[in-house]
C-alpha cells in the first residue's frame, strides 16, 4: 500500500487497531470459516430455513455481484451513480476544508471518485472494507489518480468497533455508505450500524447514505430476477459455496431462484426453493428439505422518505438534505448528528 503523500508504503490497519489482541491472517482465515459453518448449521437447522446474505461476497459472488449491476434490469447501481454526479457539486459545498472521507464497505471505491472529483478540499480517505484484495487494489488505485488526497484503508468488518487512523482526528468527517446496502440490514442491524457510525464520525460530520425506495412490483422484481439469470447465479453461488468450504453436496440443479416483493415488510426477498423431497449434507450435518421448501438468502428493504428518516431519528441522526433520481426513484440522503448545527449545513431540501 502507498502512501501518496510520502510515496512509502502506507501499512493497512487491519483488527490489530483495535483493543483485542493482534489475530494472524491463518488464525482470522479458521475465525471466518468457523464463523460461516457455525451459521450455516444454525440457519439450516431452523424451522424456516435462512442463511445470512453476507456470505453471498466470496470471490466469485463478488464477480457476479458486479455483473448483476451490469445487467438492464438492476437499476440502483447505475441510478445512484447517475443521481451522485448530478448532485456532487451541491455535496462538496457543505464540505469543509481538509474533511476525511471514510467510506463504509468501500469495495472498488468506484463511486468515491465522483465525491473526490467534485471535492478536493478532502485530504483523506479512509476505505473500509472486509475484503482485503479488494481494499488493497481500490486505495492503491485511488492513492495514484488523486495523488493529493492520503488513502489509509483499515481492513475490517465496518458493522464491527473499528477505530479510525490518526490522520482523521480532529478533522471535519463525511462517512459515506453508498448502494442500498443498509436496505440488506435487519431494522436492528441497521440501527446499531448508524449507531456505531455516529459513534466513529462524531459530532462534527454528515454521513452519505444511498437507499433505494418503494417502487412499482415489476420493477422490483425484474431487478432481482433478470433474464439472464445472472442474480439466480448469484443466489446460488452460496449453495456453492457451502459445497466448497464446508464439503457440502447441494445439487444446484435441485434448487430454484425466487425473488418476490413483501409489500407488507416494503422488501424484495430472495429464497432458493427446494425442487424435491432431499437430504443434503454439509459441514457433517444433515438437512431435510421437503419439495417447495424455501431457504431464506436476502432481504433488500426499500424506503420511503419518511421511513428512511425515522430510521435515522431512531439512531441519533436527522436528514438535513435528500436528493431523490427520476424514476426508477433511488434516494441519496444526508444525515447530521442530531443536536448537532455545523456551520457548514445547508437545511434546504432539494
Ligand atoms: C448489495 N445489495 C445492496 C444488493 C441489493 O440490491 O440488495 C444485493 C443484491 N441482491 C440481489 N441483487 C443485488
Amino acid at each position: 500500500m502507498t502512501n501518496s503523500l510520502t510515496g512509502r508504503a502506507e501499512p493497512m490497519l487491519a483488527t490489530s487497531q483495535r483493543a483485542a489482541p493482534p489475530v494472524q491472517p491463518q488464525e482470522a482465515m479458521r475465525l471466518v470459516r468457523g464463523a460461516f459453518a457455525t451459521d450455516v448449521v444454525a440457519g439450516l437447522s431452523a424451522r424456516e430455513k435462512t442463511l445470512p446474505a453476507k456470505y453471498f461476497y466470496d470471490a466469485d459472488g463478488s464477480e457476479l455481484f458486479e455483473a448483476i449491476c451490469r445487467t438492464p434490469e438492476y437499476y440502483p447501481t447505475r441510478v445512484e451513480t447517475a443521481l451522485l454526479q448530478r448532485v456532487a457539486p451541491q455535496i462538496a459545498a457543505d464540505i469543509p476544508e481538509g474533511a476525511v472521507l471514510v467510506e463504509f464497505g468501500s469495495g472498488a471505491s468506484a463511486k468515491t471518485r465522483v465525491i473526490l472529483d467534485a471535492a478536493p478540499q478532502i485530504v483523506a480517505y479512509v476505505p473500509i472494507d472486509i475484503s482485503e484484495d479488494a481494499l488493497e487494489k481500490a486505495a492503491a488505485a485511488v492513492s495514484r489518480d488523486y495523488p493529493k488526497v492520503r488513502v489509509v484503508p483499515i481492513a475490517d468488518d465496518f458493522t464491527g468497533a473499528i477505530r479510525l487512523p490518526a490522520a482523521a482526528r480532529g478533522r471535519f468527517k463525511i462517512g459515506f455508505f453508498p448502494g442500498s446496502t443498509i436496505g440488506n440490514f435487519t431494522h436492528t442491524e441497521a440501527l446499531r450500524f448508524l449507531g456505531s457510525a455516529k459513534q466513529l464520525l462524531g459530532d462534527d460530520s454528515v454521513l452519505l447514505i444511498g437507499a433505494d425506495l418503494v417502487k412499482d412490483e415489476t420493477t422490483l422484481v425484474a431487478a432481482y430476477d433478470d433474464v439472464e439469470g445472472i442474480t439466480a447465479r448469484f443466489n446460488k453461488n452460496l449453495l456453492t459455496r457451502i459445497n466448497r468450504e464446508l464439503s457440502g453436496d447441494f445439487d444446484l440443479e435441485a434448487f430454484d431462484h425466487l425473488a418476490f416483493w413483501n409489500a407488507e415488510l416494503t422488501r424484495m426477498e430472495m429464497h432458493l426453493v427446494s425442487r424435491a423431497n432431499q437430504i443434503v449434507n454439509a459441514d457433517r450435518h444433515t438437512f431435510a428439505f421437503k419439495a417447495g421448501e424455501r431457504l431464506h438468502t436476502e432481504n433488500s428493504r426499500k424506503f420511503t422518505t419518511e421511513s428512511f428518516a425515522e430510521l435515522a431519528a431512531r439512531s441519533g441522526w436527522s436528514v438535513t438534505r435528500e436528493w431523490i433520481s427520476p424514476a426508477p426513484q433511488f434516494a441519496i440522503f444526508s444525515l447530521t448528528p442530531e443536536g448537532s448545527n455545523p456551520f457548514h449545513v445547508n437545511r434546504r431540501k432539494n
